[in-house]
């Protein structure tokens, strides 16, 4: 039995056991539970920070201080943050689904450490920093303070949190990856994200048009609900243990003798 009501529930939960191609895009909601905030909404990040000022490479050009000051403030954040039932279910999928493909937005790093093995990063990582300006190997960077800033390469120029910003491309490969794995999912589960910043955002759109069921799962509507077969209602970390549950019911506990 599920605990939650599925919208249109028995086409949805037995489209989604029978799937062997399943695709997630995942977005800061499904890390809200974790105690990151989301970008957009009460307590979002950009409530406090205009992004025009700190997640563009024009502010990090103006000032290149500021913006590390706040993505050491957001690593520190994580760091002290931990995955939650939505993310182990969305690892457990990796085995559940004969094909299964996690696509996030997240640059938190939360999927990784609840065990999903390799993540599509449309947005890059928060814990990695590459230079600015060659076209280098990013390296895993895990610290949270940094003197003096901002950080330099041998080359002399700062170095950046590896992350996409607004008006910068997608890496190609993840993107490339993304799309086309969108177009062949049989089910596509958009979770925890506005739906708003694109490319990202025309993934359920292009799954949908090449014939997946779609579903969101979301607490609240967004501009994709409308273009969804099923929402379905509710934090990710309450939707997605109830989803798993129904539909693939554990054993019960045996009597005891
Ligand atoms: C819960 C929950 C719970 C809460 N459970 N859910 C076409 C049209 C219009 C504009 C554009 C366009 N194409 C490109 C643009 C411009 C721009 C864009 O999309 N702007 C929009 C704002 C309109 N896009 C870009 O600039 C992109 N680049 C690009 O397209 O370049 C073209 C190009 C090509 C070739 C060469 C050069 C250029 C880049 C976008 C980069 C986005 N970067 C950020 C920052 C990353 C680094 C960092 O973290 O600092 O990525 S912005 C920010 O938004 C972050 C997120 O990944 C992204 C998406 O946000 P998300 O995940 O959806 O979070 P929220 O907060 O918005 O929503 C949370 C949701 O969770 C809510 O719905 C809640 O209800 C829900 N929720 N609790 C489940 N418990």
């Amino acid at each position: 039995m599920t605990a939650i009501r599925v919208p249109r529930e028995e086409e949805t939960l037995d489209r989604l056991r029978r799937a062997r191609r399943v695709v997630v895009l995942t977005g800061a909601g499904v890390s809200a539970e974790s105690r990151v905030p989301t970008f957009r909404g009460p307590g979002g990040l950009w409530r406090d920070f205009r992004p025009e000022e700190l997640a563009t490479p024009e502010a990090f050009a103006r000032d290149p201080v500021l913006v590390w000051e706040w993505y050491l403030w957001r690593r520190g954040l994580i760091g002290n943050c931990e995955p939650n039932a939505a993310h182990r279910v969305l690892a457990r999928w990796e085995r559940r689904f004969r094909s299964f493909t996690l696509i996030t937005q997240n640059v938190d790093g939360l999927h990784q450490r609840a065990g999903s093995s390799a993540p599509i990063e449309l947005h890059g990582s928060l814990f990695r920093t590459r230079c600015s300006r060659e076209a280098g190997t990013a390296r895993e960077d895990r610290r949270v303070r940094i003197e003096p800033l901002p950080p330099r390469c041998a080359c002399g120029a700062p170095e950046r949190p590896d992350v996409v910003w607004f008006g910068e491309g997608l890496p190609l490969e993840a993107l490339q990856s993304a799309l086309s794995l969108s177009r062949s999912a049989e089910v596509f589960l958009a979770i925890g994200t506005s739906g708003i910043v694109q490319p990202a955002a025309s993934l359920p759109r292009i799954a949908a048009a090449s014939g997946a069921w779609v579903l969101e799962v979301n607490p609240e509507d967004t501009p994709l609900t409308a273009e969804v077969n099923a929402a379905l209602r509710g934090p990710a970390g309450v939707i997605l243990p109830a989803l798993d549950e129904a539909i693939e019911p554990r054993d019960p506990p045996s009597p005891t003798p």
